[in-house]
């Protein structure tokens, strides 16, 4: 049998491209193309408009580094949003902080929630919590409708293109503001430095203008364009490198550990340079 390749065009100029031995389902859903494929490397991997979103052997690194940072530098998180996400692998490693009494997950596409749930179990498991709360809605809506109630806000969105271009916006970033408690934490995605280095200048400025406490933080994602990442959070009130005890066992995680967090706020200088 002849082999099979999957390349994702990260830019016009660069891509990755993964041996396949099964396209498990592939469909137009009412706001994009989902794929998932099967690959040797990678196990089951999700893709949306012909972008990775995330796969089994390096989804940890992603979903713990979103998670992790926000939740240990809020000293009680007990309400905790998440806008985009479909996957749930955000959602798995928020319910691990005994705190927390509501996980909102605000999908606007229930496909990939579905999709999740059936070809990527593991990621998926924790949706079905008694105190995850999943609602198919359009994030954006859902954050300007809900002033102040949120301890932190997490935006596990896709690229800039296609239907998570708003997510990306600084009117957004306002209502999130707006959204979060007193001392609310926001994260944001906010993709790569050495791909996007004008999207995440503008980003960081964007929400250092409505948030007290501004830092970008790093993590090395294999499967993502040039392969580190950066996320960027927003800070009302708790700085997180002067954080006490983090909350979680340390066998419950895979990356993110107390060293870890302190590490990934120290940025390369060109990285600094964006800021
Ligand atoms: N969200 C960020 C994925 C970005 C990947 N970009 C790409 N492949 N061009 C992932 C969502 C996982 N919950």
């Amino acid at each position: 049998m002849s082999e099979l390749w999957y390349t994702e065009k990260q830019t016009p100029n660069i891509g990755i491209t993964c041996k396949i031995t099964d396209v498990l389902h592939s469909e137009q859903s009412d706001f994009q193309k989902i794929d998932i494929i099967e690959t040797n490397q990678f196990g089951t991997m999700l893709v949306l408009d012909g972008m990775v979103m995330t796969t089994d052997k390096d989804e940890f690194v992603y979903h713990e580094m979103i998670s992790h940072v926000a939740m240990n530098t809020h000293p009680n998180p007990k309400k905790v949003l998440v806008v985009g996400g479909g996957d749930g692998g955000a959602i798995r490693e928020i319910i691990k902080y005994p705190t927390v009494e509501k996980a909102v997950l605000a999908e606007i596409d229930g496909r990939v929630i579905e999709l999740s749930k059936q070809y990527l179990p593991e990621i998926a498991a924790g949706l079905s919590d008694p105190r995850v709360d999943v609602r198919v809605i359009d994030g954006i809506k859902h954050v300007e409708e809900n002033k102040g109630e949120y301890d932190i806000i997490l935006v596990d969105s896709t690229e800039p293109i296609g239907p998570a271009e708003g997510l990306f916006a600084k009117t957004f970033y306002q209502s999130i503001y707006e959204a979060l408690k007193d001392d609310g934490i926001l994260v944001a995605q906010t993709e790569s430095p050495f791909f996007n280095d004008d999207l995440i200048t503008r980003v960081f400025k964007d929400i250092k203008s409505l948030f007290p406490i501004t830092r970008l933080y790093l993590a090395h994602i294999p499967t993502y364009p040039s392969g580190v990442w950066s996320f960027t959070m927003g800070s009302k009130k708790y700085n997180p490198l002067e954080v006490p005890e983090t909350q979680l066992k340390e066998t419950s995680t895979k990356y993110y550990t107390p060293a870890i967090h302190k590490s990934v706020f120290a940025l390369p200088k060109f990285v600094q340079d964006l800021l």
